[in-house]
């Protein structure tokens, strides 16, 4: 049985933290789905087409990577794929316990989903969605902390 699994996130944009989660998650499992979560509670930078978009752009050489979106529970959605492990990634300490809160309420709803953690590149500990946006709603500069065509995307969004 292919092992498939499922990186779920925001995404509001892919950083190049996800994008090493994710690179390191395919040469793992047999296959592996990007799914975004259409948040209805939350107004995102990028609507979730943009979202899926720039998370396809990333992954255009990755026959084994597919981009998805998601709404409910992360659990079914896993299920409806036919797959059985959902992927994490663990930044700092600050990350473990929204972590092991969320893992122990899907392991509760279905005992058959295994969670993967996996561990930062040092490189990325400090790289979140929200800082980027941050320095880029600022005029920073956020080469190499997303790739190029998102780079592009942030700056048409804020008009930099
Ligand atoms: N280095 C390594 N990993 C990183 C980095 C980085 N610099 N930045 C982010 N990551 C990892 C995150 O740890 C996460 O694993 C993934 O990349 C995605 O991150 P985000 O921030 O885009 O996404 P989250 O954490 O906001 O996603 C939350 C979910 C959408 C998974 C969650 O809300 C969910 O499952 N919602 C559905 C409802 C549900 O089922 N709820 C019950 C369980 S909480």
């Amino acid at each position: 049985m292919p092992t498939i699994a499922v990186a779920p996130g925001s995404f509001d944009p892919v950083t190049n933290g996800h994008l090493d989660i994710i690179e390191r998650s395919a040469k793992i499992f047999d296959k592996v789905i990007v799914a975004v979560l259409i948040n209805r509670n939350k107004t995102p930078l990028f609507n979730i087409e943009e979202r899926v978009e720039l998370l396809q752009d990333s992954f255009q050489n990755y026959p084994n990577v597919e981009v998805d979106s998601f709404d409910g529970l992360l659990v079914n959605y896993v299920r409806s794929k036919n797959a059985n492990v959902i992927v994490r990634g663990l930044r700092a300490v600050t990350d473990f316990e929204y972590e092991m809160q969320s893992t122990s309420i899907n392991r509760k709803m279905d005992k058959d989903i295994e969670t993967f953690f996996m561990m930062t590149n040092n490189q990325y500990s400090y790289l979140s969605s929200s800082i980027v946006k941050e320095v880029a709603k600022n005029k920073g500069n956020v080469n190499g902390l997303v790739p190029s065509h998102v780079e592009d995307a942030l700056k048409r969004r804020y008009d930099v």
